[in-house]
């Protein structure tokens, strides 16, 4: 881990109450910069290093996960779209080595075009998606769905795609086409 790399990142529970907007669903859960503060959180406190509840964040929610977020609104995403046995098999390590992507600044340079990661449980099959900043940035998406698909342990025979948010936004029932695939 990369203390220099200084971020603070962000839990985000989606809770599906389908009286609300979809943005007023989103709820922030916690905040973290610190190795020790991901690990009690992802263990629970007891097992955690023994590490109080951490620095005071400021009150601002900060970025927000939507692609409408000035972060997000010109990225785009990894996809890992999930079989429906592999939730019971295999979805909490791709998940958790997701986030170790993620605070690990496993991209080498390229790290700073990750904006965060996205889990969706759902009875169709489950996904796990890697949002970046810019999806024209080709050499940036190109690195980091290379580096994270070997990370994930996916098979050569699997591909996986990345899709603009803006084409995502405007499909709203079908998948948008993909821009890249490694
Ligand atoms: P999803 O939950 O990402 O995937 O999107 P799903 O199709 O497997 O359920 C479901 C719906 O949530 C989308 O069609 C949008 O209506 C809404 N939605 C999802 N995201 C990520 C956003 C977002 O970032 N902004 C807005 N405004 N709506 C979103």
């Amino acid at each position: 881990f990369l203390p220099s790399a200084h971020r603070v990142w962000a839990l985000w529970f989606f809770k599906n109450d389908r009286s609300r907007a979809w943005q007023d669903n989103l709820h922030l859960v916690t905040k973290f910069d610190t190795v020790e503060d991901f690990w009690a959180l992802i263990w629970g406190p007891e097992q955690g290093p023994g590490r109080g509840p951490g620095p005071d964040f400021p009150l601002n929610k900060g970025r927000q996960p939507m692609w409408e977020d000035s972060r997000n609104k010109r990225g785009g995403r990894w996809l890992v779209s999930l079989a429906k046995q592999q939730r019971h098999s295999e979805l909490d390590r791709l998940w958790l080595e997701t986030l170790l992507c993620l605070i690990g600044e496993s991209f080498e340079e390229h790290s700073r075009e990750v904006c965060g990661a996205v889990i969706n449980i759902r009875t169709k099959g489950d996904k796990i998606a890697l949002w970046t900043r810019e999806a024209e940035n080709q050499a940036d998406v190109l690195h980091i769905g290379q580096v994270y698909k070997e990370r994930l342990g996916l098979s050569t025979k699997i591909v996986i795609g990345y899709q603009a948010h803006a084409d995502t936004a405007t499909k709203s029932n079908s998948l948008a086409k993909n821009k890249f695939v490694v």
